[in-house]
């Protein structure tokens, strides 16, 4: 009985652990809320694990005009660091919304922020 008990706590306690390193530990740059003077060279998203990125699009709003566009991938193959180079638009608010693949071929999605301030 007790080592049903425990058994279940191991199990649950795994399963939250591979739901962490999916969501938590990515990063970013620019940083998710970053306010810029002017638009970066590139960005770069910082994926927990190897992952298979499939799609990024980026949405620019400025001045009451929103712009969306999917951009260009430079690998099909899991990475744990991609930097892209987007045609950025000058100032306004960007957001960037990617969909991947991790190693155990689980669906992740996200996406993260910035402000262009300055041009
Ligand atoms: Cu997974």
């Amino acid at each position: 009985m007790m080592k049903q008990v425990m058994m279940a706590g191991l199990i649950a306690g795994l399963l939250t652990g591979a739901a962490r390193a999916h969501g938590e530990t990515r990063m970013t740059t620019p940083a998710d809320g970053a306010t810029l003077d002017s638009a970066p060279e590139t960005i770069e998203l910082r994926f927990a694990e190897p992952s298979r990125v499939l799609n990024v699009q980026m949405a620019h709003r400025a001045g009451g005009a929103n712009h969306t566009a999917k951009l260009d991938l430079p690998t099909r193959a899991p990475v744990e660091t991609l930097v892209l180079e987007p045609d950025f638009m000058g100032a306004g608010a960007y957001r960037f919304s990617y969909r991947a693949l991790g190693t155990d071929g689980h669906v992740m999605t996200g996406s993260f922020s910035f402000t262009v301030s300055g041009e």
